[in-house]
């Protein structure tokens, strides 16, 4: 089976860039796979993507090296399992807040007997090899988003899921369950402090501490703080901030730092 490229990278100690696909294209989504990122995400959580939209993306990013993942609308199975099938080697989940729904999370991803993924593996075995099934276990990611208060409380319990590989923080959720502003790179030191106290326990865990950032600058800090694997804003913000910017120096106005957005 084709060897998880950030797997590898991760066990080795290397950090993780992440791109972030919000606009439902093939060719977007084969843009940011050959910008350099590590592994590129196709969100299907928020933004217009669904799945008939994620299958030609997934192939679209079969044409580099990039890892693909997912990030799935729900932790449901129908959805979960389509996205494997379809090639993913990935999957972020939204909204983990408790050890049982980590563990139903985590058997979604799994065939048994770790896991109850139902065999079906269409596409993906044509990506990465006839002896998928035996091997996919152990190469495919599956991350929990920690981005609720109820889902902090519950943390240690939730890193003790076997097969998990990972958490993610979605700092917007995390604030706003603090009821703090839903700012991307966050500024209140609570929701810092929690932000901590979540990469330092993942990686205690011996498990991967990942993160939505606000760009450059602020990955740049998340890497300095231990996290892993850090995504660099989304394809539509980075568009559209380079488009405002190319208008700005057009007409003489200094650039702005990053389009608003999620
Ligand atoms: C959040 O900030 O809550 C996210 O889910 C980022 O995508
Ligand atoms: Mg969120």
């Amino acid at each position: 089976m084709r060897p998880n490229a950030i797997k590898r990278m991760l066990a080795d100690g290397k950090t993780v860039l992440n791109g972030w696909c919000a606009i439902p294209n093939s060719y977007s989504a084969e843009l940011m796979s050959h910008a350099g990122f590590d592994s590129v995400t196709i969100d299907l959580q928020h933004g217009p993507v669904d799945f008939r939209d994620a299958v030609p993306m997934l192939q679209a990013i079969s044409t580099t090296n990039c890892t693909p993942m997912v990030r799935v609308p729900w932790n449901e199975p129908g959805i979960v399992m389509k996205l494997l099938d379809a090639g993913a080697m990935g999957v972020i989940c939204p909204m983990i807040n408790t050890r049982e729904e980590a563990e139903a999370f985590v058997s979604y991803g799994r065939y048994a007997p770790d896991g109850q993924r139902s065999n079906g593996p269409n596409r993906t075995m044509q990506y990465n090899g006839a002896d998928y099934q035996p091997n996919a276990n152990k190469e495919i990611l599956l991350f929990a988003m920690i981005e609720t208060t109820k889902a902090l409380d519950n943390l240690d319990e939730i890193l003790k899921v076997p097969g998990l590989d990972g958490t993610y923080i979605g700092p917007t959720d995390l604030s706003l369950t603090m009821g703090k502003p839903p700012l991307l790179d966050p500024t209140d030191a609570g929701v810092l402090e929690a932000m901590r106290t979540i990469c330092d326990k993942t990686r205690k865990a011996g498990l991967i501490a990942g993160v939505h950032t606000d760009g450059p600058k602020s990955a740049a800090k998340r890497f300095k703080e231990g996290f892993q694997l850090c995504t660099l804003l989304n394809d539509a913000r980075i568009l559209l901030t380079g488009a405002q910017n190319f208008v700005k120096e057009a007409r003489g106005e200094a650039p702005t730092a990053a389009a608003k957005g999620y």
